[in-house]
């Protein structure tokens, strides 16, 4: 038995795990990481692409945006497509000069990771039955086997960052958590493409077979999504029937497509919205995906996860350099306030430009309405452009040592 002690025990390597784990070194306070992951899976699972500006501020101020700056493909307005239009939003020019920086979810959590191996601070992968326990005395503790050992880790607190299917979310005792929850009848097919993207900017579309949007990974690689039924079988889809479904929703009068290409990836997501509050219990504290779920559409998720982490690191920092409680007390208070705003606009974007099976004639006219006077309104773009390039953080980066 492998017996570690450590201040802040993390649970999961994901965004948020490895960003906490970050902020907390330049804040001179101990960390171990735990995933049950291999190092490949976790570096190779595509996910999120787009970073709000507050997002690439922080990683940059951290001194993990050398990739970023790099490699990241700055936007700063976006398309809203319908009736075969497309519609342009200036997001930089509604938001004095903010936007967003389409960079792989992937790539930061690569980057992440080797910032983490150069401080030498414990990071394993592959660790197998994990779990947390003694979560409402003053010394928690999580377990796990690594290769042919057991280990226990004796902590001051611990960060559940491990994601909507983790284990430290259920070890909170029954009745404790309330949970809201919305789930869609829908989700997403999205794919990866060698194809040169052919817009320099996303694409959001509404058609009426449903769903669509064009994204982007580098000038090489087209990321597209359409909507499909939630638990549509991956296997009925031929590249060339992907192809046909993509052009014809995607099409526009002015003949604007996407570009085809090998298809290298694809896969179906489910699409949920979910909140469980309140994000502790006891000395454990929930970040990220592992308290809330946002539909992709409003591409939020992996945002979330930045500044939850950037709470919890402002509240542990407090607690270890003054020994103030407070601040963790208001930790999910917080970062709910913050995430609340992401649920509405997440659930926004995505009632606003999905087909539901149960929506009639009225429904959609309604929506192309909405769409119509979202694209001819400067305050409706004002509203999208702020929403998007993500409102303010609820905490100083200077509460965390940082600066700008
Ligand atoms: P993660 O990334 O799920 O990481 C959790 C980590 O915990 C590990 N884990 C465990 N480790 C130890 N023991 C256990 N028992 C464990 N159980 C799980 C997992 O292996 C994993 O490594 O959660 P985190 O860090 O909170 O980050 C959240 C984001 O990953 C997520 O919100 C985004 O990917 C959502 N998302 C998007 N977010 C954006 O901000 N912008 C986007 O453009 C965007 N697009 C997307 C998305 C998510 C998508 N999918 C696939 C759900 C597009 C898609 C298609
Ligand atoms: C992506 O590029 O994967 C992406 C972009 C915007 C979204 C969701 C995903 O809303």
């Amino acid at each position: 038995m492998g017996g570690l002690r450590t201040q802040v025990g993390i649970v999961g390597a994901g965004p948020a795990g490895l960003l906490l784990g970050h902020l907390l070194h330049l804040n001179g306070i101990d960390s171990v990481i735990v995933e049950n992951r291999t190092r490949e899976y976790v570096i190779d699972r595509v996910r999120a692409g787009v970073l709000e500006q507050g997002t690439v501020d922080l990683l940059n101020a951290m001194g993990v945006g050398a990739g970023l700056q790099r490699e990241g493909l700055r936007h700063d307005g976006l398309y809203i497509s319908f009736r075969g239009q497309r519609h342009h939003i200036d997001m930089a020019d509604l938001t004095s000069g903010r936007a967003i920086t389409v960079y792989g979810q992937n790539e930061v959590v690569k980057d992440l990771i080797e910032a983490r191996v150069v401080t030498a601070r414990p990071l394993y992968f592959e660790a197998e039955r994990v779990s947390v326990e003694a979560l409402d005395s003053s010394t928690p503790v999580i377990r796990f086997r690594h290769g042919d050992a057991d280990h226990q880790i004796d902590c001051d607190f611990i960060a559940g960052c491990d994601g909507f299917h983790g284990v430290c979310r259920p070890s909170i005792p029954d009745g404790l958590l309330t949970v809201y929850e919305r789930v869609y009848p829908f989700g997403w097919l999205g794919i990866l493409a060698e194809a040169p993207p052919s817009c320099d900017e996303l694409v959001y579309t509404c058609h009426e077979r449903g769903f669509a949007l064009f994204s982007m990974r580098s000038s090489k690689i087209t990321r597209l999504y359409f909507q499909v039924p939630p638990d549509e079988p991956i296997e009925n889809w031929s590249d060339d029937a992907i192809w046909g479904e993509m052009l014809t929703r995607m099409t526009t009068s002015d003949g604007w497509s996407p570009s085809v290409g090998r298809i290298i990836q694809k896969g179906v997501t489910p699409m949920r919205s979910f909140v469980a509050a309140p994000m502790r219990y006891g000395r454990l504290f929930l970040a990220g995906d592992a308290a809330h779920i946002v539909p992709p559409t409003g591409a939020k998720g992996l945002n979330l996860a930045a500044s939850d982490v950037l709470v919890l690191a402002r509240a542990l920092k407090a607690f270890y350099e003054r020994r103030r409680t407070d601040w963790l007390d208001e930790y999910s208070g917080v970062c709910l306030r913050r995430v609340w705003k992401a649920q509405r606009f997440s659930w926004w974007m995505t009632s606003t430009l999905h087909r539901s099976p149960d929506d009639n004639a009225f429904d959609h006219q309604r929506q192309l309405a909405d769409l119509d006077y979202l694209t001819n309104s400067r305050a409706a773009m004002t509203s999208l452009a702020e929403q998007y390039v993500g409102l303010p953080a609820e905490v100083s980066f200077e509460s965390v040592g940082l600066s700008l």
